[in-house]
């Protein structure tokens, strides 16, 4: 979307929205050759920039003697890797963008952005660990301490930058004011490996005089609970590595950096754990702590912590964020004291309360996602996380009840120990994600999908918090692999999330055995396998998804190493082609199982021809033959022992057919005989999908490409069981780990693995934007577009629209008896390409006839394309 200033620069063509690894004007970059992004703003009819020019400065002036690197693109790329001199720490960098189009047109500079270098050395660091060992502490009941740092400054700060990282999570305040709004800071990686910090400017927060740094600190995962595998998986309590530098007016510079001066106080946080919960005594609270003034007692010394042993590294997702906030639907009155919570929908989060109580009072709020048959809170599926959090009130007065460092999956909540009851209007929730600013939608004209995809909305923004997830509720989530490789291509489609999954497959390769395996979950902890088809694939499958959504070559060219490593893995694994496929299998289907052999050779030959071309991409042409020829292989031992010469599985399965088709194993001959029998088998289970985790990511494709959509469509909109739409009817808001979490005839599943926000399953959406609306990027970053309408019996029009690195894509389509109107966004600097359906006759685009071609070439701006059917 072009915003009001950028379209004040009118009718010339002018780079706008100037974006430094996909960050705006970010500061603590630690990537040495940064990619620099613009959008272009052009004058119609120019259609493409032909060229643009790059400065990059030390200052704002652009004067000669302050540039530092000029570059060039020719042609229509929108985006180029810094090619200067080399950076270093602390390095700031101002840069813009003239541009030509087509038309020959140069644009003036465009406004200039910034970027600056975080702390890119371990030397750089002063600062060290520190943390608080209460005396009295025992077991995960620990608290979590205040930390605390007054200094005094004699001038004006000019510059003044905060490195923050904890073991743990923290929240720290600059006289009072807390930094970013990343609630989970610094995330989750393998500490041993790799630590991430956060860079903020915080020169307007310091003043002459006394200031104070204030942190608390939580857990989180690096002593807190993890899965079922208990607590201090990483270390034993939270620790603090903060350093604040700055420049001072008269050029002096002041550092002031964790280490033992500063003062600890056990805190409000008697105990905090993202899956047991928080509680609070807010009693506790020292007062005025966070501001400069006398330090009443209570506060003890710090010590100093060996830290994991991993490298700081700059955090470049945007960390978890409050993604929204919502009116309960309803209270009801539980008990005396007790409250019963609906929120309506299914979220991963926390409540937020106002109430006020006598001094002493605790209250306690417990969470679920949903009731038992007597009304009450149903949490037999969290197994043994307690979604419990506490609050003591510190009496006179209004106070917020908010935990700081949890977060619950629930769409009910009790409170109870209330002296009186609770209106909506004191209750907010607060819905939590990594998913980053929406970036995608879908609507259509059956309310049913809209709210199966409004399921996988929800879905995905639970199961991506900190990282991709199985889930938020149990104990469990954690980094699972197929369960990423299922829902990233949505995740990556309707939320700003590739930075997360890019940050992600690092922690992916830390993980890698030295057998070149992946584990089953990243950050490895506690689960021990690896290896598994379906699940270690997404080290393969990920990396050009990601590359698909954002055009940045990079992803590839990071994880080439570690795919090349695990290729090794799969080449020894396998015999004459064939390989086992593991532990898990098509986990959680409904039908017979489908062999393991032949899932383990199906993702062989995928993952092999998958890595073949992206080795073939990056010019690694002897890596790229060798790879072919194990797919190939594979793809031989698949037919000669699974498939008949008819084209039939020798056991069928949905999946076994879905996988085969989709993973192109069946020979050309024989295809729509395989796709006819896949469709039969759906027949033959009443017009159902019986497939479990694998099968279900790539069925609707596979069927809406074999001639089959209208059965795709059906499936879509089936609301029997199983289907989404049984679980949309009865009540889901989220997507559930498994088609029968809850039946009529048997109520809930087996609690011990029966999640309702599981985004796995969630792969439906990725049909509904680019089989049912058709919208897909056509090259990688989406230079070009590929519409493609495919509007089924039933319903009457879709929509999809998608915010790309250049701007806004959008479809819209209508069926009106045999006519069928496709509007189309098409944003500057980019194509798209309209596929119209095989029997259009009579194309006509902004009004004018086309000769009848399958596909429409329109440019940049809105396009109404009109068929006859
Ligand atoms: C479950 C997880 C996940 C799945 C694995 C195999 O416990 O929730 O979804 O990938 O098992």
């Amino acid at each position: 979307m072009i915003t009001a200033s950028e379209a004040r620069s009118g009718t010339e063509p002018a780079a706008v929205g100037l974006r430094v690894e996909r960050r705006t004007d970010p500061i603590g970059i630690d990537e040495p050759r940064p990619r620099l992004s613009w959008r272009v703003h052009l004058e119609k009819p120019a259609i493409r920039q032909a060229a643009a020019a790059v400065q990059v400065a030390t200052d704002p002036s652009f004067r000669r003697d302050a540039i530092t690197w000029s570059g060039a693109v020719i042609g229509p790329e929108t985006a180029t890797a810094y090619d200067g001199p080399s950076l270093a720490s602390r390095d700031q960098r101002f840069w813009r963008i003239q541009l030509t189009d087509d038309r020959g047109r140069t644009s003036r500079w465009s406004e200039s952005a910034s970027w600056e270098m975080g702390l890119l050395d371990p030397s750089d660091w002063v600062a060290r660990w520190i943390g608080w060992i209460d005396p009295a502490r025992a077991s995960w009941s620990a608290r979590s301490p205040l930390l605390r740092r007054a200094f005094r400054l004699d001038q004006t700060a000019v510059r003044a930058r905060a490195y923050v990282s904890a073991l743990g999570f923290v929240e720290l305040h600059v006289n009072g004011t807390p930094l970013g709004d990343d609630r989970m800071a610094p995330g989750w990686t393998d500490y041993r490996q790799r630590i991430q910090y956060q860079s903020f400017d915080v020169a307007n927060l310091l003043r002459i005089g006394e200031n104070v740094l204030g942190a608390r600190l939580g857990r989180g995962w690096f002593a807190g609970e993890i899965a079922a595998f208990g607590a201090e998986q990483y270390g034993d309590v939270p620790a603090l590595l903060v350093q604040l530098e700055v420049a001072l007016a008269d050029g002096r510079r002041v550092v002031v950096a964790s280490d033992p001066s500063w003062r600890a106080h056990p805190g409000p946080l008697v105990s905090d754990d993202l899956l047991m919960g928080e509680s609070i005594d807010a009693r506790d609270e020292p007062s005025g702590w966070l501001e400069p003034g006398d330090l009443g007692g209570g506060w003890q010394p710090t010590v100093v912590r060996a830290g994991p042993g991993g490298r700081l590294v700059a955090q470049r997702d945007p960390g978890v964020r409050i993604a929204a906030e919502l009116e309960p639907r309803s209270i009801t009155a539980a008990g005396p004291g007790r409250v019963l919570i609906d929120l309506g929908q299914n979220i991963a989060g926390h409540l937020r309360v106002r109430a006020s109580e006598p001094a002493g009072t605790t209250i306690t709020v417990r969470h679920a996602e949903v009731l038992d048959d007597a009304g009450e809170l149903y949490v037999a599926n969290l197994r043994s996380a307690r979604q419990t959090d506490t609050y003591t009130f510190r009496g006179g007065g209004e106070e917020i009840v908010e935990p700081r460092f949890t977060s619950h999956g629930f769409r009910y909540a009790e409170v109870s120990g209330l002296s009186g009851g609770l209106e909506p209007s004191q209750v907010t929730a607060r819905a939590v994600s990594s998913m980053g600013p929406e970036i995608g939608s879908f609507a259509c004209s059956d309310e049913l999908v809209n709210a199966i995809h409004r399921n996988v909305v929800w879905g995905l923004r639970g199961g991506l918090v900190g990282l991709p997830t199985d889930c938020p509720q149990r104990d469990e989530r954690l980094g699972w692999t197929a369960d990423a490789a299922a829902f990233a291509p949505s995740a990556l489609f309707l939320g700003d999330t590739a930075a997360l999954f890019e940050r992600w497959l690092v922690d992916l390769a830390d993980a890698q055995l030295p057998s070149g395996a992946y584990p089953d979950v990243a950050p490895q902890i506690g689960v021990t396998g690896s290896g598994n088809a379906g699940w270690a694939d997404v080290g393969i499958l990920l990396p050009p998804m990601v590359y698909r959504e954002t055009g940045d070559r990079r992803v590839l060219e990071r994880q080439y190493e570690s795919m090349r490593r695990f290729l090794a893995f799969l080449e020894a694994d396998q015999v004459g082609g064939v390989r086992h496929g593991g532990r898990y299998g098509d986990w959680l289907a409904l039908e017979g199982a489908t062999s393991l052999e032949l899932i383990g050779t199906a993702y062989l030959a995928h993952s092999a021809r998958t890595f073949a071309g992206v080795a073939r991409l990056l010019g690694r042409t002897g890596d790229a033959a060798r790879v072919d020829r194990l797919a190939t292989r594979a793809t031989s031992a698949f037919r000669r022992r699974f498939l008949t010469a008819a084209g039939s599985l020798v056991h069928e399965t949905q999946t076994g057919y879905a996988l085969a088709l989709a993973f192109g194993l069946v020979p050309r001959a024989v295809r729509q005989a395989a796709a006819d029998r896949l469709a039969a088998t759906i027949e033959t289970a009443g017009g159902h999908l019986l497939t479990g985790f694998l099968g279900t990511t790539v069925v609707l494709d596979v069927l809406s490409d074999h001639g089959h959509h209208e059965l795709a469509a059906r499936l879509v909109r089936q609301d029997t069981y199983p289907s989404w739409g049984f679980q949309a009817r009865h009540g889901a808001t989220t997507i559930w780990e498994r088609w029968d979490g809850w039946t009529p005839e048997h109520g809930f599943a087996d609690p011990g693995m029966n999640s309702f926000n599981h985004a796995a399953f969630g792969t439906v959406a990725g049909w509904l934007h680019e089989r049912l609306a058709g919208l897909a990027p056509g090259t990688p970053g989406y230079a070009t577009m590929l519409v493609r309408p495919r509007p089924p019996a039933g319903i009457d029009w879709a929509r999809a629209a998608h915010e790309s690195a250049h701007g806004r894509h959008a479809v819209e389509w209508r069926v009106d008896g045999r006519h069928l109107e496709i509007s189309v966004d098409v944003p500057p600097n980019t194509f798209a390409q309209v596929a119209v359906p095989d029997d259009s006759r009579n194309v006509r685009v902004d009004g004018r006839r086309r000769p009848a071609a399958r596909r429409v070439v329109v440019g940049w701006g809105h396009h109404v394309v009109e068929v006859e059917r």
